[in-house]
C-alpha cells in the first residue's frame, strides 16, 4: 500500500538513516522529511537520496503549532515517524528549556495535529515516537531495562523524552490514537554529530587534541550500529500492534574508558601512528552532572515478537565508523565550524 509518511528530524544522525532506508526500500511511499535544520540537522547527510522521486524535504519547526496544523491539513499524512529532538545530554544541562520546547511541546503539537486530522480513521494512521533508554534512569552493576522498567529520568534531556513518551501513551489511552514507541540504546555510525562521545573522540584523535573522558570513564553504555536501529524502526513501524513499546539495543555494553582505548588502537592503525600514541591524548575531566552509571537494554521482546536482531559486531562497526569519518573530512570540517565550534569552546 502506498503511504505518505512524515519523518521528523530526518536531517539528523538517526533520522537521516531512517529516511534513506524508507526512501530506498519503499519506492511506493512518499517520504516527507520535516526538519528545522538546527546545528544538528544537515541536509548533506541525505545527498545521495535528495533527488529521489519519493522524497521531499520541508524546513520547519515542530514547536510552531500553527505551522504544524497547516502542514497536516495540507499534506494529509498516513503516518508519522517522529525523531526530531534536542538530543545531547550536556546541552540539556546548559539549556533545559530548549529541550522542553522541542521534545515536549513539539511532540504534543504533532500529536494534536494528528488527533485533529486523523480523528475518524485512527486505526489506519500510525504515530511512531522514537525514544531512548535514558528514560529508565540508571542501572547498578546488574540487570537490564525491559519494557516494564519504571521511568526514572535524571537529566533534563531524559526527563523531556520521558515526558514526551507519556504524552504519546496518553493520546493512545485518551483518544484511541494508534501509537508505537521504541526506546533505544546509544547509537553509533556515520553522520553522528561530533559532540557525542565516539565521533568527538575520532575527531580529536585525528587532530591530536585531548579526548575528554568524564570522571574516571567507568560509566557504561550499550552501543548499537545506527543502521541496525533504522532497521528496527522499519520492522516496528510495519509490524507492531497499536499501543506497543519495544526496547532496541545491541547487547553490547562498554565502559567508556575501554571503548576509548579500543578506538585509540584503531586510530593508531588507521593513521599509521606508533601503537599507544593516541591513548596519550586521553584526558580525564570533571564528570557530567547527574551522570547515569550504566545503561543496558533487554531487547528480547523485539527479537522474539518481530524477529529483529543486531547485524554488526561492535569492533567491526567501530572500525567501519572510523573509516567513514576519515573518508569524509569535508563533512566533519563543515559541521565542526560555526555555532558548534563556539559551543565546544564554551564547554572545554
Ligand atoms: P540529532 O540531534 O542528530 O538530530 C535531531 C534532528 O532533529 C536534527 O536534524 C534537528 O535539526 C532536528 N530538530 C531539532 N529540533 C527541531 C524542531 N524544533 N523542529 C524540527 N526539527 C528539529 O539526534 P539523533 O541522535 O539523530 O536522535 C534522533 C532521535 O532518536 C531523538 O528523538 C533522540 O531522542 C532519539 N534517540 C537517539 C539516540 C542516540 O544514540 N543518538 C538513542 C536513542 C534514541
Ligand atoms: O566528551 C565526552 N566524554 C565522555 O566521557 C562525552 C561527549 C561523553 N562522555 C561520556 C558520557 C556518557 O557516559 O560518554 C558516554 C556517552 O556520552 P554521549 O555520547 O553524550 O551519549 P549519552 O549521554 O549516553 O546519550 C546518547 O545516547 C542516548 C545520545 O546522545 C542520546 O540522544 C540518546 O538518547
Amino acid at each position: 500500500m502506498a503511504l505518505k509518511i512524515l519523518i521528523t528530524g530526518g536531517a539528523g544522525f538517526i533520522g537521516s538513516h531512517v529516511v534513506r532506508r524508507f526512501v530506498k526500500n519503499y519506492p511506493d511511499y512518499l517520504i516527507v522529511n520535516l526538519d528545522k535544520l538546527t546545528y544538528a540537522g544537515n541536509l548533506a547527510n541525505l545527498i545521495d537520496i535528495e533527488n529521489s522521486s519519493n522524497y521531499r524535504f520541508i524546513k520547519g519547526d515542530i514547536v510552531d503549532s500553527s505551522f504544524i496544523d497547516k502542514l497536516f491539513e495540507d499534506e494529509r499524512f498516513d503516518a508519522v515517524v517522529h525523531l526530531a529532538a534536542e538530543s545531547h545530554v550536556d546541552r540539556s544541562i546548559v539549556s533545559p528549556l530548549d529541550f522542553v520546547m522541542t521534545n515536549v511541546v513539539g511532540t504534543v503539537n504533532l500529536l494534536n495535529a494528528a488527533r485533529k486530522y486523523w480523528k475518524s480513521n485512527y486505526e489506519n494512521k500510525r504515530f511512531y515516537h522514537v525514544s531512548t533508554d535514558e528514560v529508565y534512569g540508571t542501572l547498578g552493576e546488574d540487570g537490564m531495562f525491559t519494557e516494564d522498567t519504571a521511568y526514572d529520568p535524571h537529566s533534563p534531556y531524559s526527563a523531556s523524552k520521558a515526558s514526551s513518551d507519556h504524552f504519546v501513551r496518553a493520546y493512545a489511552d485518551t483518544y484511541g490514537m494508534n501509537t508505537v514507541i521504541s526506546n533505544c540504546s546509544n547509537n553509533y555510525g556515520s553522520f553522528h554529530f561530533p559532540e557525542k562521545l565516539i565521533p568527538l573522540a575520532i575527531n580529536n584523535i585525528k587532530n591530536n587534541k585531548p579526548v575528554p573522558v568524564y570522571g574516571k570513564g567507568e560509566n557504561i553504555r550499550d552501543w548499537l550500529w545506527v543502521e541496525d536501529h533504522a532497521r528496527a524502526i522499519d520492522v516496528i513501524f510495519h509490524n507492531a500492534k497499536s499501543g506497543e513499546t519495544y526496547n532496541v539495543g545491541g547487547h553490547n555494553e562498554w565502559k567508556n574508558i575501554d571503548l576509548i582505548r579500543l578506538l585509540c588502537n584503531i586510530m593508531d592503525q588507521k593513521l599509521g601512528r606508533e601503537p599507544g600514541s593516541s591513548e596519550k591524548l586521553i584526558s580525564f575531566v570533571t564528570d557530567r552532572a547527574g551522570h547515569d552509571l550504566r545503561y543496558a537494554i533487554d531487547s528480547t521482546k523485539l527479537q522474539r515478537e518481530l524477529g529483529w536482531t543486531p547485524s554488526l559486531q561492535f569492533e567491526e562497526g567501530l572500525e567501519k565508523t572510523v573509516d567513514w569519518y576519515l573518508a569524509n573530512e569535508e563533512w566533519l570540517e563543515n559541521v565542526t565550524s560555526g555555532n558548534y565550534q563556539k559551543y565546544y569552546e564554551d564547554q572545554y
